[in-house]
């Protein structure tokens, strides 16, 4: 999986600017044992240091130099977003992210699959559809790109950037998240069906600290982990600039996360500056991934300045002509100045939870419906929730207002299509711990119901 280790013929470089430099025969023994590139630094703490790439700069040599030498795995800037992979629906094309794994393949690269379910970068005919359309859409998406690449990927941003940013810690509204707040779980779900191997993660920005935005995607990670929806890691994007510094709990809020059972993941990592100032950043950032044992790797979006989105901030490692900075520097002595190791890799998470005894209870339980009304249509979504005793199984029961009809339902199982209609847990989502909760939904045509009633089984 790894790069081969650097040539000895480097090391003696190194290891003899070493001994002028710090004037020391020990200074020359553990400098001699440093690596000389960023990939292999992190590899000798057993992780990856990766960059984005971009299909089309293939062909520049210079990049194609840096990439090889110093990178040990790639994310695809936008190759294999939902635009670029299902331009029309149902016809698939990985022209241009294939180009990039097998250049990853052929460098034993890893390949940081990006981002199967998100609300930007969605083709047209995507934008355009609603409601149950636009779920099974999206689970045909997440299931076929998933299903292309089994085998192949090392963790894949499954779900993009679905919180809000308001301060509020509430999910950002989207057309995906109108089909039903559990079309994340849903995503998770069919990607572990289609590639049991890969890591599945969710990736996010302006949650590098602790904040309204960062603790609910904690508290989803943390409901997930209780209810078996199969997540096995956090991606913190880590974009900074003046506005948006790096947060001085940046490796505190890492370690809140890894303590749920999850990596985390440095994942778009770039911070805008210059000279020593950028480059103490960089290796604050580093020495946060390397002092965390499930930090697995840290991938920065870009690799010369010229290459990167916000390209006038010179975020990145190399300078337009492709030289080192200071911030590659910086990055690289902290990368060698050791850290903890990550385990070695567990079988990822089961999709099942495993068997923890919950008490097998019968007690009382609570529907609440939340309701996306359209004219003619609606989704519904609802929230089971235990009383003071948990529960093994649940119904629930609503009474349709006349002319409406159930046209399909998720997480649940349904009987009955108008007039009263009946739902009742799925094998996953039976057992509700005491004051826990769970969500199913459906669609329809009509007037939504506003009410229902849950009953323990
Ligand atoms: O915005 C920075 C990143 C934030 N997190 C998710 C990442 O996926 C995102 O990456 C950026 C790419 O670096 C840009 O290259 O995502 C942008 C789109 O949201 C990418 O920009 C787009 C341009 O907006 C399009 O006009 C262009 O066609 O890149 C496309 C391909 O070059």
């Amino acid at each position: 999986m790894h790069k081969p280790r650097t040539p000895l013929r480097a090391l003696g470089v190194a290891a003899a600017a070493a001994v002028v430099a710090a004037g020391s025969v020990v200074a020359l023994t553990s400098t001699a044992e440093a690596a000389t590139t960023l990939g292999a630094s992190a590899a000798a703490t057993g992780r990856y240091f990766g960059t984005a790439v971009a299909a089309n700069k293939l062909s520049d040599s210079t990049y194609v130099g840096i990439l090889d030498r110093e990178f040990n795995a790639v994310t695809p800037e936008n190759e294999m977003k939902w635009d670029a992979t299902e331009p029309n629906q149902n016809q698939f094309n990985y022209s241009s992210a294939d180009r990039i794994v097998s250049h990853a393949q052929a460098q034993n690269m890893r390949i940081r699959g990006h981002a199967l379910a998100w609300h930007q970068q969605q083709p047209g005919w995507a934008q355009n559809l609603s409601g149950t359309a636009l779920r099974n859409a999206m689970l045909n998406h997440v299931t076929t790109v998933a299903a292309h690449y089994k085998g192949q990927i090392y963790a894949w941003d499954v779900v993009n950037e679905a919180f809000d940013d308001g301060g509020n810690g509430a999910r950002r509204d989207s057309n995906l998240q109108r089909t039903g707040n559990d079309w994340i779980e849903a995503a998770f779900r069919a990607a572990r069906a289609a590639d049991p191997g890969a890591k599945l993660c969710y990736n996010d920005y302006n949650t590098d600290g602790q904040n309204a935005k960062s603790n609910a995607v904690y508290a989803m990670v943390q409901d997930f982990k209780s209810r078996g929806v199969p997540i096995d890691c956090v991606g913190f994007q880590s974009h900074f600039n003046a506005q948006s510094p790096v947060p001085s709990d940046y490796q505190a809020n890492l370690q809140r996360f890894a303590n749920l059972g999850v990596d985390v993941q440095i994942t778009e990592l770039d911070i805008e500056g210059s000279g020593q100032t950028q480059a103490d950043n960089f290796g604050r950032v580093v020495k946060a991934c390397l002092a965390v044992s499930r930090c697995t790797g840290i991938t920065v979006w870009g690799i010369r300045d010229s290459d990167s989105w916000r390209a006038s901030g010179t975020p990145l490692l190399f300078d337009s002509s492709g030289n080192k900075k200071a911030a590659y520097t910086s990055t690289l002595n902290a990368l060698n100045s050791g850290g903890t190791t990550p385990p070695s890799d567990p079988p990822t998470s089961p999709s099942t939870p495993p068997s923890t005894p919950t008490d097998p209870g019968t007690g009382a339980c609570t529907a609440t419906i939340s309701l996306n009304q359209w004219n003619g249509g609606f989704v519904a979504t609802v929230r089971v929730s235990a009383g003071s005793s948990a529960l093994s199984g649940w119904s629930v029961s609503t009474t349709l207002p006349s002319g409406a009809a159930v046209t399909n339902s998720w997480s649940s199982q349904s009987s009955g299509s108008s007039g009263t209609v009946r739902f009742a847990n799925v094998s996953y989502n039976g057992s509700v711990a005491a004051g826990g909760s769970t969500e199913f939904g459906f669609q329809g045509t009509g007037t939504g119901p506003s009410s229902a009633t849950c009953s323990a089984s």
